[in-house]
């Protein structure tokens, strides 16, 4: 018996980075999931490989989570399907830009604070309610070391990740009296395609972030959430933050250590 096996799992932003690496960590447990992103084509091709691999359930959509009224309208088809999740991994998200405030760009700051905020409370308002009703769920937020503290040019991603620990806090909070779970795992330096989102495109740039140490993998991340929602039920990891060793907080890293 796979630790996983029976249950639904909502994976969004899942055509990439952390989120592929999930999918894949719960698929090879046995959960059947619901895949979330804008690039259906990688969607598919995962679902693709889970199911021939794994031998789970595997329905993708192609949602972008800034679109209310298409969280809306996806979240009610799986609600008429019986498949409230049992666990949301709430991971799309980005970085977008690194200026100074006072340079900062109006089209980033929308792109963070809509995907990494408003995103997320779309996603949680329209699925939690049933998850309240039948008295159990997960809610996983991907926050950030972003989240805990702040860096020169951070700003607005800093600010969307504090408010996802907020949220984190405040989900947990209103949810009190159910067995619904809210939990954060919160990554320091991840190789994804996070840098080059966050650089819009420019490879050597987002690189040179990851030069001269080792960071975290996709899967080391994967890891840690399949931990968090393989506990049993009485036991709610609260927050987990992981960092690459050669991280000491955001921005204390040292670059000569490459193992
Ligand atoms: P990637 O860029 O590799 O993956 C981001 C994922 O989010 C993609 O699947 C993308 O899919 C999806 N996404 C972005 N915008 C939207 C949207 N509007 N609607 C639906 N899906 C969206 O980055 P990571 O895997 O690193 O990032 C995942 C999460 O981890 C983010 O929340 C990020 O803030 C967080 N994080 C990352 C760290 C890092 O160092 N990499 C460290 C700490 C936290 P598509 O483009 O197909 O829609
Ligand atoms: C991503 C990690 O340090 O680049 O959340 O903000 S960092």
């Amino acid at each position: 018996m796979n630790e996983l096996d029976g249950s639904w799992i909502l994976v969004t932003g899942a055509s990439a980075g952390i989120g592929q690496a999930c999918a894949r960590r719960f698929a090879e447990s046995g959960a059947s999931l619901i895949l979330w992103a804008r690039r259906l084509d990688r969607l598919e091709s995962l679902a693709d490989e889970l199911r021939d691999g794994c031998g789970v359930e595997v329905v993708t959509r192609q949602v972008d989570v800034r679109d209310r009224r298409l969280v809306s309208r996806e979240a009610l088809s799986l609600i008429e399907a019986g498949r409230v999740p049992d666990v949301i991994l709430n991971n799309a998200g980005l970085a977008s830009g690194f200026d100074p405030i006072q340079e900062g760009d109006y089209e980033d700051w929308d792109r963070m604070i809509d995907t990494n905020v408003k995103g997320l409370l779309n996603v949680t308002r329209e699925l939690l309610p049933h998850m309240v009703s039948r008295g159990t769920g997960h809610v996983v937020n991907i926050g950030s070391t972003a989240g805990h503290q702040v860096y020169p040019k951070g700003n607005v991603y800093n600010a969307s990740k504090f408010a996802v620990k907020a949220l984190t806090e405040g989900i947990n909070l209103d949810v009190a009296g159910t067995r619904v779970r809210v939990s954060s795992v919160d990554p320091g330096f991840v190789r994804t395609e996070f840098s080059r989102v966050r650089f819009h495109g420019d490879d050597e740039r987002a690189e040179g972030v990851y030069r001269g140490f080792d960071p975290l993998t996709a899967q080391d991340v994967a890891d840690c959430v399949h931990f968090v929602v393989t506990r049993p039920p009485h036991v709610n990891v609260f927050d987990m933050v992981l960092l690459p060793t050669a991280q000491r907080n955001v921005y204390v890293l040292d670059r000569r250590d490459p193992t």
